[in-house]
C-alpha cells in the first residue's frame, strides 16, 4: 500500500509537473511576430491581395484573422521550423488609410499587430520615369558627401568597419550629404540621381586573411534586410526627404535594387522562409561561372545556363530562387513597396541578366502596371550589343520572352568610346559601334554610360589624357539614348578598378573656388555639354544621322523638326577640314552653320554641303540657323 500510494503520490506530482509544463510550454507556443513584409501596403493598389511575409515564432498551426471587414486574410502557410508565415491580404479598395489590425491565433494564444495602410503619394510629382531629357548622374552614397557625422560610427560597428582610409570601409557618406549637395548638382544640370543600394547592410567589417581583407559593405549591395533604409545612411524619413527637395528642384531619383542575391550576413541565411528561398545554402551551393553567353545562346547546355542563373555570384551573396513563386511576390512587391513610399523615378537592377527573364517580365509588368512612366534600366555587364539588346524590352528573344525592360546600359559603346579617345581604335569605330543599334527595337531607349563605379576612371585609362575624357564626354552627352555620368568625373578623378575607382568625392570641388584648374575645365566643359542638350530638343530625342567618319574624325547630326545639331569629334593634333552632306538632311542652301560649343566659326552650306574647320583634338556642336 505504502508503495502504491507512493506510487499515486508520486504520479499526482509528476502530472503536476506535467501541468506545469504543460502551461508552460502552452506559453512558449503562443505565436509571437518580429517582422512583417511588407510593412505597409495600399489600398486600391494593382497588387491585391498583398502576400505578407511574417517572421515570428510558434507560427505552426497559426492562422491569422482581421478585426476589421475591409482586410480579408486568406492562403495562410507556414514554414516547416514555423518560424515564418505568408498570408494574402486583401485590401478593399475603399478603404482609408490607417491602422488595421490583424490577429495571429493559435490554440494557445494570440498576438495582434496593427498593419499599416499608407496614403498613396502624388502621382504628378512622383514616378515620373526617366526618358531621354535627362542626364542620370550615379552616387555612391557613401563616397559622396557627409552630411551627418553621428551616424559614421553604429554601435555594432568596429572602428576598424569605420576607417577612412581604408579604401573598402564605411567612409561616413550618407543622404543628409546627397540633399546638401543638391544645389552643386542642380548646377551640373543633371536631372537624375542613380544612388547605389540604400537597402540596410551588415555595420561590421569582414577579416580574412586575403587582400581584400578588412572589407565592409559601404557600397550596398549585400543587403540584409530588403525594407531597412541603410543606418549609416539615415532613414527612411531621410529618404523621403532627399526624393521630395530633389523634386522640388527638378531631380529625379533612381533606386539601385538588388533582386538576384542577398547578403550573407541576411537572416536568411541561417533560417530561410521556404527550404528552396536560396539556389543552395551558405554552406552547399554553385559559385557563378559567369558564362554569360550561355544566357543569351539558344545552344547553351542546361548546365551552364542554370549556372549562370543560379550560382551565387560571390560565396557571400546568396542567389535568390525567382522560380519560386513565393519569391518572385516577395520581389516584385519589394520593388512596388519602395516605388511607393518614396516617389522615386526609377530603378537600376543590379545583375539583371542573372535572374530568369520571365521574372525581369514580371517585374517590368508590375511595376508599369501600378506606375505607367515608371523606368527600370538593367545592368547587363557585356560588351556585346546582342547580348545587351536580347535583354531589353519591346521585342521577343528566342526564348518567347519580351523581358519588358525599359533600358540596359549601352557598355557596348561605352567600351568603344573608351578606345577611341584614349588612341587604342580608331575614331571610325565609334560608327561600326553604332550600326549595331540594328539590333535594338529603339535604340533611343538605352542608357548611355559614360563609366559607373565597377569600372576604371577615364583618367586613369592606359593613353588617357584631359582632352580625351572631354570627347568622351561630349559624346555621351549627345550621341542617342538617355546619358549616365559617374560622379567624379565631371572633375577628371583618377581611380583604377575598384576599389579605388570609388574615392572620396573631394569635398573642396562642391565649389567653384575649390576646384584646380584641372577640375574646374572639366566641370565647365560637363556642364557646357549638359546645358547644350537642355537648351536642343534635337540633342535630347532627335535622329541621328552620320556625315563622316574616318580613323580620326567623326561627325553626326541629331535632328528633330527643323533643328539640325551637328556634333564633331576631331582626335588630330591639327585642325582640319571636311565637307559634310547636309542637303541630304534637307538643311538648304545659304544656311549658316553656327557654333554652339568649341572655337567660334561659321560655315554656310553651298551646293548641299558645308565645309566644318574642326580644332584638333577636340569636340565642336554646330547649330544650323
Ligand atoms: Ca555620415
Ligand atoms: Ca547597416
Ligand atoms: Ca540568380
Amino acid at each position: 500500500m505504502a508503495t502504491k500510494n507512493h506510487k499515486r503520490s508520486s504520479f499526482n506530482f509528476l502530472c503536476l509537473l506535467c501541468f506545469f509544463v504543460a502551461g508552460f510550454s502552452t506559453y512558449a507556443q503562443t505565436p509571437t511576430v518580429t517582422k512583417v513584409e511588407p510593412p505597409s501596403w495600399w489600398a486600391g493598389h494593382t497588387i491585391n491581395p498583398v502576400r505578407l511575409l511574417v517572421r515570428g515564432t510558434n507560427l505552426t498551426g497559426t492562422n491569422v484573422r482581421s478585426l476589421n471587414p475591409g482586410l480579408r486574410v486568406s492562403e495562410v502557410s507556414v514554414n516547416e521550423k514555423g518560424s515564418y508565415l505568408f498570408a494574402s491580404v486583401e485590401i478593399s479598395p475603399s478603404l482609408p488609410a490607417g491602422k488595421y489590425p490583424l490577429l495571429f491565433e493559435n490554440a494557445t494564444g494570440s498576438t495582434a499587430i496593427s498593419y499599416n495602410l499608407e496614403a498613396p503619394l502624388d502621382t504628378q510629382t512622383n514616378f515620373q520615369g526617366i526618358t531621354t531629357d535627362d542626364v542620370i548622374y550615379l552616387i555612391m552614397t557613401d563616397r559622396f558627401a557627409d552630411g551627418d557625422t553621428t551616424n559614421n560610427a553604429p554601435r555594432d560597428s568596429s572602428p576598424e568597419a569605420n576607417d577612412r582610409n581604408n579604401p573598402r570601409g564605411f567612409h561616413g557618406g550618407d543622404l543628409r550629404g546627397v540633399i546638401n549637395q543638391l544645389p552643386y548638382l542642380k548646377d551640373l544640370g543633371v536631372t537624375a540621381l542613380w544612388l547605389t543600394p540604400w537597402y540596410d547592410n551588415w555595420n561590421d567589417v569582414n577579416r580574412c586573411d586575403k587582400p581584400w581583407c578588412p572589407n565592409t559593405y559601404y557600397h550596398g549591395y549585400h543587403a540584409i534586410d530588403y525594407y531597412a533604409v541603410e543606418d549609416r545612411f539615415g532613414d527612411l524619413a531621410r529618404l523621403r526627404e532627399l526624393v521630395q527637395k530633389a523634386h522640388a528642384v527638378g531631380i529625379k531619383i533612381i533606386q539601385d535594387q538588388v533582386a538576384n542575391h542577398v547578403g550573407s550576413q541576411h537572416p536568411w541565411v541561417k533560417d530561410p522562409p521556404l527550404s528552396n528561398w536560396f539556389h543552395g545554402t551558405l554552406a552547399a551551393h554553385q559559385l557563378n561561372k559567369f558564362r554569360n553567353s550561355a544566357l543569351l545562346s539558344p545552344h547553351s547546355n542546361r548546365q551552364d545556363f542554370r549556372n549562370t542563373l543560379d550560382g551565387w555570384f560571390s560565396d557571400d551573396l546568396p542567389d535568390m530562387n525567382q522560380e519560386e513563386p513565393e519569391v518572385a511576390r516577395y520581389e516584385i512587391q519589394n520593388a512596388l513597396w519602395w516605388v511607393g513610399v518614396t516617389g522615386i523615378d526609377g530603378i537600376r537592377q543590379d545583375t539583371i541578366q542573372y535572374m530568369p527573364r520571365s521574372f525581369i517580365r514580371d517585374l517590368s509588368n508590375a511595376l508599369h502596371r501600378q506606375y505607367a512612366k515608371l523606368w527600370m534600366v538593367g545592368e547587363v555587364f557585356e560588351r556585346d550589343a546582342a547580348h545587351t539588346a536580347f535583354f531589353i524590352g519591346g521585342h521577343t528573344g528566342w526564348d518567347g520572352v519580351d523581358t519588358k525592360l525599359d533600358s540596359v546600359f549601352d557598355f557596348a559603346l561605352w567600351n568603344a568610346s573608351l578606345l577611341v579617345f584614349t588612341n587604342k581604335a580608331p575614331v571610325r569605330f565609334l560608327s561600326h559601334q553604332l550600326k549595331y543599334d540594328a539590333l535594338y527595337p529603339d535604340a533611343s531607349k538605352i542608357t548611355v554610360l559614360a563609366n559607373n563605379h565597377d569600372t576604371t576612371r577615364f583618367m586613369s585609362l592606359g593613353g588617357a589624357t584631359l582632352t580625351g575624357a572631354m570627347m568622351h564626354t561630349a559624346f555621351v552627352l549627345s550621341v542617342r539614348g538617355i546619358p549616365q555620368l559617374y560622379a567624379g568625373e565631371e572633375i577628371a578623378m583618377e581611380g583604377k578598378e575598384d576599389p579605388d575607382n570609388r574615392r572620396d568625392f573631394p569635398v573642396a570641388a562642391f565649389k567653384a573656388e575649390g576646384r584646380n584648374e584641372k577640375e574646374q575645365q572639366m566641370f565647365a566643359w560637363t556642364r557646357a555639354w549638359i546645358a547644350l542638350r537642355r537648351e536642343h530638343p534635337a540633342l535630347r530625342s532627335g535622329k541621328l544621322i552620320e556625315l563622316f567618319s574616318d580613323d580620326e574624325t567623326y561627325v553626326f547630326a541629331r535632328q528633330l523638326g527643323t533643328e539640325t545639331i551637328l556634333i564633331a569629334f576631331n582626335r588630330e593634333n591639327k585642325t582640319k577640314q571636311i565637307s559634310v552632306p547636309l542637303g541630304s538632311l534637307g538643311v538648304k542652301d545659304g544656311v549658316t552653320l553656327k557654333t554652339l560649343i568649341g572655337p567660334a566659326m561659321r560655315a554656310g552650306v553651298v551646293n548641299g554641303e558645308a565645309k566644318l574647320i574642326l580644332p584638333p583634338q577636340g569636340a565642336i556642336a554646330f547649330g544650323a540657323q
